[in-house]
């Protein structure tokens, strides 16, 4: 019984170091120029290859005490968004960027339609009744990507080889960092920003 599961354990630990070799986590730590970990930036990863049509669903950026949340999102191309209002005063959400131009009025306790973002690009949320919404959404095309959390940290599960990562803080309509990446197992990736 005892030389059966050594077995099953070699076996075991052979598919693991197989799909390794497939597969990698990388780990970004991000942090600004004086060196403190940067929360809610975007990290974007490209393998080079067309990416499959998103399967993420449709996902949610709910106004609350008058603040877009999140107030940084991050989604693949083709992704939809609601926007509800979880308020109790109106909102009339808009964006005039050129990767979605949109307008939804949006009453409390009243879900719209959701919005679908089918280009690459930076839109930035605006609120027509309430100057101080701001908010972001980060649309990319690659299934690979992630936010930093409040540590500056963010894991993200790619394929092995020639990967190229984009770096975009929040608030910033261009990328700070663009670099390549040739990935042979799970790392580390450590980003200073300038
Ligand atoms: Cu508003």
């Amino acid at each position: 019984m005892k030389k059966i599961s050594a077995i099953f354990a070699i076996i075991l630990f052979g598919i693991q170091a197989f799909l390794r070799a497939e597969a990698a986590e990388l780990v970004f730590e991000v942090k600004d120029a004086s060196g403190k970990p940067l929360p809610e930036t975007v990290i974007a990863i490209f393998d080079g290859k067309a990416p499959a049509e998103t399967t993420s669903g449709t996902a949610k950026i709910i106004q609350k005490n008058k603040q877009f949340n999140p107030g940084v999102a991050v989604v693949q191309t083709g992704a939809a968004i609601n926007f509800p209002n979880e308020d109790s005063v109106r909102h009339h959400v808009y964006s005039f960027s050129p990767a979605k131009k949109f307008e939804i009025k949006l009453y409390s306790g009243v879900a719209t339609n959701p919005i679908v973002f089918d280009k690459a690009g930076v839109v930035s949320l605006g609120c027509n009744i309430h100057d101080s919404m701001v908010g972001f959404i980060y649309v990319v095309d690659t299934p690979y990507f992630a936010k930093t959390d409040a540590n500056g940290k963010a894991v993200i599960n790619v394929p092995a080889g020639n990967l190229v990562y984009q770096v975009w803080p929040a608030g910033r309509l261009k990328f700070a960092i663009e670099q390549n990446l040739k990935v042979d197992s799970s790392e580390v990736v450590k980003v200073n920003l300038p």
